[in-house]
């Protein structure tokens, strides 16, 4: 049954609160189980390029509750909303709706201005990230501390996978990078490379640790992208 809510949104949503008891079953039970056993089953993958599941394990491991990520658009997006914990409102900005790629830096930036207290990380695709990048200026000119993790696939990853979904094949989405340590540096910000699985975790430890910008370029794999579509049609089908 649908039924229509006219009033104060504030009002009307602690309302609906306070009537509303949890469902015994829900279909997004079985989606919820997926997620977390998923998360915990390749927290410790050692494969490289790493896997889009433990880039987002690592990350949660080294931000605080109340530390900031900010997710640009692409493939990295979507497992960062569907993998990665936020503990508090506002820990997690994600740019839906409008999604336009090119936000992390420049969302870092104002998050940072925001909470200069807060651990801020910037995560994105390589290719959002040249969108923005030079606003690397920006950010040590006013003095913002961050962390921008970039999935490197040398690809325009979203688009890949739509177009393995829908035509079975990719076309045109291959470009190629700068050096992203040298270009980091050449701003005179930090640059390290992620060369094993293994080094990530550390990698971002050190880098939040620092007092200016660091980009890590992170090497990632995303054939784990087909196996979700995949994982997630099984799922559908039951229901
Ligand atoms: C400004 C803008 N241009 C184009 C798009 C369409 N688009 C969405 S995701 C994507 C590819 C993103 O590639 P990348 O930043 O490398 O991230 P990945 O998908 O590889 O994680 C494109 C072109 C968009 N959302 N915003």
């Amino acid at each position: 049954m649908a039924v229509g809510v006219l009033g104060d949104l504030q009002t009307s949503l602690r309302s609906i609160a306070q009537k509303a008891r949890p469902q015994s079953s829900s279909p997004f039970k079985a989606v919820r189980k997926a997620i977390v056993a998923d998360r915990a089953e390749y927290a410790k993958d050692t494969g490289f390029p790493i896997k889009p599941q433990r880039i987002v394990w690592d990350l949660r491991e080294v931000l605080g509750p109340e530390d900031i990520a900010i997710s640009d658009v692409g493939a990295h997006k979507m497992w960062m909303s569907r993998m990665y914990k936020a503990e508090r409102p506002n820990t997690c900005i994600i740019s839906n709706g409008f999604a336009a790629m090119g936000i992390a830096v420049p969302g870092a930036i104002a998050a940072k201005l925001a909470y200069p207290h807060r651990k801020v990380v910037a995560v994105t695709g390589d290719a959002g990230f040249m969108m923005n990048s030079q606003e690397i200026e920006t950010a040590l000119r006013m003095k913002t501390s961050f962390v921008v993790l970039i999935w490197n696939d040398s690809e325009y990853g979203l688009i890949t996978w739509h177009q393995m979904r829908h035509f079975g094949r990719p076309s045109h989405i291959e470009f190629k990078n700068p050096d992203f340590v040298k270009y980091a540096e050449s701003f005179g910000a930090k640059g390290y490379r992620v060369q094993r699985a293994e080094d990530l975790l550390p990698m971002l430890k050190e880098a939040i640790a620092q007092d200016t910008v660091v980009v890590i370029d992170c090497p990632v794999d995303y054939r784990e992208n087909m196996k979700l579509t995949a994982k997630l049609k099984e799922m559908r089908s039951p229901l």
